[in-house]
């Protein structure tokens, strides 16, 4: 899954560009970049900066958004006037997500956005976010008022809607008090996110929980899943955080669940596996990954929703969670009650050619007829593949490779493909496709 950063380059990488990728990275997901200017500063002292021409960061984003294809996007650091009207030319009829982070000051005290560019940024950078991140003070600056309370961020928070950003997310780092209280306007609904507060200034942390929100949204999470997984991040990584030079503690990206990184990347590949498209059955296919020695498919990773075909492009659609698949996960269980290092899968269509190949690659092949199936456990949510899978690997000596069946009334014949983690089932894969 490829997430884009539109930003400054900071030189102490803690925040912009260098920053957004490290946070791109903990989340599993590909970070692609486009700068906008440079900065020269590290963790005490910010010196100067400098905006790259406007046509350039035009390129940039064409190029960018040419050859890849960009799940969500991040705007941060912007500077300069020109540099507004660029980012706005390339991105007003963008259909992906837009996250806004409007930085103004950095916390060494430099300046981010040049004060004759605030119009601009009111009215052209605003109206592209589908969710916005100000602060307190940012938000005070974009909507004129004066934030003191929870009820003053509210109506802050609406007059920035007002604006054109869809959603508004206030962080509350910025008030005082023993929490922080983050406050999200989706649509017409307010949500507060409460969290200790951490009473250590770091470089970068606001830089992060955008770009995590920007991570967590292009993987489908919904606004207010999203905005919780990112204070979560925040928080971590401020409590992470290290001096790696002289000044302010640099915040420390901690890795995502390792489970969930390896299930996002690999779906990410799988999704552009050339070709992929013809293996996706009509029930579309899961992918999912468990922790070790799972007890219930409650430990089982997939995707809530399912990795979808339309037309030759594949997509996923919905989010990861613990317990989102029901058949996919519970064929990984029955086969880790006996094999313990099998993990992952997923399910694809059934072809006689693809057994074929399997075949003549030495894979180790089960199957199962449907129409054997005791009459107890038919028509039960996920006991028809459980009773199936056990049957076919209950005289296996190794872990299956592929285990399938041919249909019955009104079931569509399917191939389940395990291996120890996602990696080891998409290279399975390439073996036989
Ligand atoms: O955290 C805001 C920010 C964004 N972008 C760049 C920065 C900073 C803070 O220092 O340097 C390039």
């Amino acid at each position: 899954m490829n997430v884009l950063t539109i930003a400054g380059s900071d030189p102490s990488s803690g925040a912009g560009i260098q920053g957004d990728l490290k946070t791109f990275a903990s989340f599993g997901v590909y970070g692609l970049t486009v700068i906008t200017a440079l900065t020269s500063q590290n963790s005490s002292k910010f010196l100067t900066s400098d905006a790259v021409r406007p046509s350039m960061v035009r390129h940039q984003i064409k190029s960018v958004l040419s050859g890849f294809r960009v799940s969500a996007i991040k705007i941060g650091m912007v500077y300069d006037r020109g540099t507004i009207s660029a980012v706005h030319g390339q991105l007003k009829d963008a259909k992906m997500p837009i996250i806004l982070d409007p930085v103004f000051e950095s916390s060494t005290g430099g300046k981010l956005l040049r004060e004759h560019a605030f119009p601009a940024f009111r009215k052209l950078m605003v109206p592209l976010a589908f969710v916005i991140t100000p602060n307190v003070p940012e938000a005070e600056r974009i909507s004129g008022m004066r934030i003191c309370s929870l009820e003053d961020a509210k109506n802050a928070a609406k007059k920035i809607q007002s604006m054109g950003a869809r959603n508004v997310v206030i962080k509350g780092g910025h008030l005082h008090g023993s929490t922080v209280t983050d406050l999200l306007l989706e649509g017409r609904e307010f949500h507060v996110f409460s969290q200790r507060r951490i009473s250590r200034e770091s470089h970068g942390g606001g830089c992060l929980f955008s770009a995590a929100l920007c991570a967590t949204i292009a993987k489908g999470y919904s606004l207010v899943e999203a905005v919780r997984l990112s204070q979560k991040a925040s928080f971590d990584s401020i409590k992470s955080a290290r001096k790696f030079g002289r000044g302010l503690s640099i915040a420390v990206q901690r890795s995502a669940d390792p489970i969930e990184k390896a299930l996002s990347e690999a779906i990410g590949r799988l999704c552009s596996m050339e070709g992929f498209y013809r293996h996706i059955p009509e029930v579309q296919t899961n992918f999912v990954y468990s922790g070790r020695f799972p007890r219930g498919i409650k430990d089982i990773l997939g995707l809530e929703g399912r990795i979808v075909r339309t037309g030759t492009s594949v997509q996923p659609v919905g989010s990861l969670k613990y317990g989102g698949s029901q058949h996919v996960a519970s064929a990984v269980l029955e086969v880790s009650k006996r094999f313990p290092a099998t993990r992952s899968a997923l399910n694809m269509r059934y072809d006689e050619l693809t057994i074929q190949k399997a075949a003549a690659k030495s894979f180790r092949i089960s199957s199962y007829e449907r129409k054997h199936e005791p009459r107890g456990s038919k028509g039960v949510e996920g006991r028809t593949v459980t009773w199936g899978v056990g049957a076919a690997i209950s005289k296996m000596k190794g872990p299956p490779d592929i285990v399938y069946h041919k249909g019955g009334q009104g079931k569509e014949p399917m191939i389940l493909l395990f291996g120890k983690s996602p990696g080891d089932v998409l290279s399975k894969l390439a073996r036989i496709t």
